[in-house]
């Protein structure tokens, strides 16, 4: 996760020429936007970055988030709401630092933000608020996600109304040290002939806080049905996990991270396995690619966040694009800088 070095001098330039969409908010930083449709209303559920003066190094110090905001609109292009803070770190018994990336989920009557914080070990693991709105504010539960590590948790809700927790992230996101579910403080990342590290998964309990069974590892494959290795770092899972359906096929799209471009795999059913298809979203201004694929009024939006306002890796803004499929169901690449 290092900082990019942009200058102010010449950004009144770049932002009336090199991006091809505006953010979607200017008054605060803001990142990885997971996007739902609730009540008919797309609420989008981003990180919020802050300048805290948190060093910045390899594993992600200087994305030292305190709070989450909700945001919501009528449709792309209106108005966009800020509904203020909607969880804070002072707030949830467990944490100890770092509000990453966020998700939400309806079911019960109730709405959920899960998120991803470090414990007061400094280990990532995933934890749940609860709310009667989906703007919250969210009441964040005594203690993590019971069996949850690392973090980028995504929450799919499948036509059958299961729901299912995709997560992980390598590097900063503690995925490497996690195998067969236990922890090793020690491992490190790879970069060589090994396996790559898979992201997880795991169906939620109907209470919608806790897993309905043990963690899983999910399997990213080639057309000939190979897992990709750590060297394969154009194409192997970083972070960033997001699954969606598309007629009857599961889609699992997740960032590269150190080649930094939005890939997808398409499988089956929810636990894959998934084979690569191809890039979703190129590289970004910024170190980060992150982003959440959502079907609103029968066009699908691609939510992803870029560096443009600050032209800073760890102070970003949410942006939103249209997706477009072809006939056999792929993706169109989207390239979000001219
Ligand atoms: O926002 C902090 C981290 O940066 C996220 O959790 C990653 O996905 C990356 O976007």
């Amino acid at each position: 996760y290092q900082t990019n070095n942009h200058t102010a001098a010449n950004k009144a330039d770049t932002v009336q020429s090199k991006y091809i969409n505006q953010p979607l908010v200017s008054h605060i930083y803001t990142a990885d936007p997971s996007a739902h449709v609730f009540n008919n209303r797309i609420y989008i559920y981003p990180s919020h970055d802050t300048a805290t003066g948190a060093p910045g190094n390899e594993q992600g110090d200087h994305f030292d988030m305190m709070d989450y905001h909700v945001f919501s609109m009528d449709g792309v292009g209106s108005k966009v709401t800020d509904h203020g803070v909607a969880l804070s770190l002072k707030d949830i018994p467990w944490a100890g630092r770092q509000l990453w990336a966020p998700d939400a989920a309806y079911a019960n009557g109730k709405y959920y933000l899960y998120f991803p914080a470090k414990n007061k070990q400094d280990i990532f693991q995933i934890g749940v608020a609860v709310s009667d709105k989906p703007e919250g504010p969210f009441k964040a539960a005594a203690e993590p996600i019971k069996n949850s590590f690392s973090m980028d948790p995504a929450v799919f809700a499948d036509d059958d109304g299961s729901h299912y927790m995709y997560f992980g992230g390598i590097s900063g996101g503690q995925l490497q040290r996690w195998d067969n579910n236990v922890y090793h403080a020690d491992a490190t990342n790879k970069y060589g002939e090994e396996l790559a590290v898979l992201p997880r998964m795991a169906r939620l309990g109907k209470d919608m806080l806790s897993f309905a069974e043990p963690v899983k590892e999910i399997k990213i494959v080639d057309k000939n049905g190979n897992l990709f290795k750590a060297k394969d770092n154009d194409k192997r899972f970083f972070e960033a996990a997001w699954v969606h359906k598309y007629k009857g096929r599961y889609y699992f799209s997740y960032s590269t991270g150190d080649t930094h471009n939005i890939c997808y795999a398409i499988g089956d059913n929810p636990y894959g396995p998934f084979t690569y298809q191809g890039i979703i979203l190129h590289p970004v201004e910024g170190w980060t690619n992150h982003h959440s694929i959502v079907q609103f009024k029968n066009k699908w939006y691609l939510f992803y966040h870029d560096v443009q306002l600050s032209g800073h890796t760890h102070l970003r803004n949410i942006k939103v694009t249209e997706l477009t499929y072809n006939a056999d169901g792929t993706i169109v690449p989207i390239k979000a800088m001219k």
